[in-house]
């Protein structure tokens, strides 16, 4: 059986067309798909929510461990923002949306966005 090497898609072939002389031509069409736009969801710093609510909250809504979720709240103290995680469109604004629904019903002002990566 022929193999293909992964994460090279085959070129697709158009239906083979028949010529006056009964010669048979394929047409080999380079088609190539973009990989979908990637969206990174950022905190930002403020100078209320709790330190231990933003560790909670990158925990349970980003899937990070206690010392990543650490570490990643004291660099956006730090630095003011710090990214999260990277996801599909429609993931990235499903976890903004999350955290700013965590964030009001705790009362607190932390503040998530979601921009395209690159
Ligand atoms: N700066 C906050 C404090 O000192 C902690 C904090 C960290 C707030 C990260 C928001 O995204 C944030 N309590």
């Amino acid at each position: 059986m022929a193999t293909q090497k992964p994460g090279k898609p085959p070129e697709p072939v158009t239906p083979p067309s028949v010529g006056s002389d009964d010669s048979v031509v394929l047409e080999r069409r380079t088609q190539r798909v973009k990989p979908p736009q990637m969206y990174q969801v950022v905190l930002l710093n403020d100078d209320f929510t709790p330190m231990e609510f933003v560790v909670l909250v990158i925990q349970e809504f980003f899937g990070k461990d206690r010392e990543t979720a650490t570490q990643i709240m004291l660099k956006i103290h730090l630095e003011g923002k710090g990214v999260c995680g990277i996801y599909s469109r429609d993931i990235a604004i499903t976890k903004v949306d999350q955290v700013q629904q965590a964030a009001r019903s705790a009362g607190h002002p932390l503040q998530c966005l979601s921009e395209p990566v690159e």
